[in-house]
């Protein structure tokens, strides 16, 4: 990548101005809200590949190079090396992909550091109310605390059993299985703990501020 690739002025510029015109326009909308007992969400169609989203960013980071942190409004901030982040409790969870392209991929068989062992270790300070992910390519995207305070969400660092690829946001990954899956934020490298809500890439461009593909929070 140049050092003109930015979120501001990325290589899939095209897709980005094709993406927030789908926000302006409310496309894929049904307007029906699905029961919970069916598995896919609506407007979505299920797939057996794995796509691949990004803003033509692919940072390839070495693992000696990997570093997480996690600040801002919390009691213990922490810097994790890959071996001190491959050394804390492993955690394995199965989930579905739900992206807002339409896009839906059951089954996915996630490994890493869950996200109640993260809260457990840094201890967000009870002005904490929000969090913003952080990630190498300059992405940026947002949710409640209450929303990573979850059992199904986690750090991931394999996927089927293989480490995830470059692609897919590998060496770690956020894994936020309820929510459309750009709150998912690949190649993380900081987890910033916040009182005031700071919305980011996509959420800025015209995606809702949460993102429940069950009640179709596709745009805002
Ligand atoms: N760092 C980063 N994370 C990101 C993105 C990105 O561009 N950069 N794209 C988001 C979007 S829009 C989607 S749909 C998913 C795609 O993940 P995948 O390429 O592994 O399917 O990653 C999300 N996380
Ligand atoms: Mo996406």
């Amino acid at each position: 990548m140049s050092t003109a690739d930015t979120p501001e002025n990325p290589p899939n510029a095209k897709l980005v101005d094709a993406k927030q015109k789908w926000a302006e326009e409310g496309r894929l909308m049904t307007g029906s809200a699905a029961p919970r007992a069916d598995r896919l969400p609506p407007g979505q169609r299920e797939v057996k590949n794995w796509p691949v989203l990004d803003l033509g960013i692919q940072p390839e980071i070495a693992l000696d190079q990997w570093e997480l942190t996690i600040d801002g409004l919390v009691d213990n901030p922490t810097t994790w090396g890959w071996a001190q982040f491959k050394s804390q409790p492993h955690f394995t969870d199965v989930s579905d992909i739900h992206c807002v392209t339409a896009w839906s991929r059951y089954d996915n068989h996630w490994e890493g550091v869950s996200a109640k062992h993260i809260l457990e270790v840094v201890k967000p300070l009870p002005e904490a109310r929000h969090i913003v992910f952080h990630s190498y390519d300059g992405y940026t995207t947002n949710v409640a605390l209450s929303v990573f305070d979850d059992s199904d969400v986690l750090l991931a660092h394999s996927w089927e059993g293989k480490p995830i690829t470059t692609e897919h946001g590998g060496p770690v990954r956020v894994i936020i299985p309820k929510f459309y899956f750009w709150k998912s934020a690949k190649w993380v490298n900081r987890i910033e703990f916040v009182a005031e809500d700071r919305p980011g890439f996509w959420e800025e461009r015209g995606y809702h501020n949460e993102g429940d593909p069950w009640t179709e929070q596709r745009y805002s």
